[in-house]
């Protein structure tokens, strides 16, 4: 009896260092990452298609972004996943192409859509995480699987395959009333690969003006909705400072 009650305790205070140990690791790699982290969207004078399989995209370098499980609010996310972006402007839209892998293509039915999302909020705004904002006002760009299929494959022309949001913290997300996003995903090869285009000037009040010279911070999310993954179910990156490069 002693000697199991021995056992039990050394396991305990086992599994109490290794968890530590995580915590301190995850802790180290966030924080390090969160100092350094940038994102670039490069100069391309060019007008930008919505086809995600456009051969300019080519011309643009590809950023890995690796994001983590959120893990801040129930229902947390399962996943560490990478996913590659490019990104460029021209003198009047933004555009950003994601690409990542998943096995499986989920538009609806029996298990979530599958589901990707970039979100803005202004540098040295008070900490925002876990993509939705934090005591500062954030733009959300929500690509669902879904609505592209319904755009795309039934024809439904005035559906938003993007839906534009604002969100100041958690919970608070809202759809603007006018929308301005466009998007459009492809998948093949076991490969989602999506475009999301805005125009650079604001077309609404809560809406952020983008462009050079405007200290922005970027941060990208992704749901796999064969794992049932919606709303804070999702894996997210750290924030970057997005810089406006032009040679
Ligand atoms: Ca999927």
């Amino acid at each position: 009896m002693k000697r199991d009650i021995v056992i039990i305790l050394i396991t305990i205070i086992t599994l109490a260092i290794i968890y530590l140990f995580t915590l301190r690791g995850l802790i180290y790699i966030h924080t390090n990452e969160f100092k350094k982290a940038k994102f670039f969207v490069e100069y391309l004078p060019s007008s930008f298609p919505l086809d995600p399989e456009s051969q300019l995209w080519n011309k643009l370098k590809i950023q890995k972004v690796h994001l983590f499980p959120q893990s801040a609010r129930i229902p947390y996310g399962t996943d560490e996943r990478d996913i590659f972006v490019r990104a460029a402007y021209n003198d009047s839209e933004v555009v950003f192409i994601l690409e990542y892998e998943d096995s499986t293509k989920n538009v609806g039915g029996f298990v979530n859509p599958d589901a990707a999302a970039i979100l803005f909020v202004k540098k040295n705004s008070p900490e925002t995480k876990q993509m939705m904002g934090y005591g500062a006002k954030a733009n959300i760009w929500h690509w669902l699987a879904d609505r592209n299929f319904q755009k795309y494959k039934q024809g439904k022309k005035y559906i938003n395959v993007v839906r534009e949001l604002i969100a100041q913290g958690p919970g608070t997300q809202i759809e603007m009333t006018v929308q301005n996003v466009k998007g459009k995903g492809i998948y093949k090869n076991g490969k989602w690969k999506i475009v999301f285009k805005r125009e650079l000037k604001s077309k609404y009040e809560d809406e952020f003006e983008l462009g050079p010279g405007i200290p922005f911070e970027i941060a990208f999310a992704q749901w796999e909705g064969q794992k049932m993954e919606s709303f804070s179910k999702k894996s997210i990156s750290i924030l970057r400072t997005l810089i406006w490069e032009r040679k």
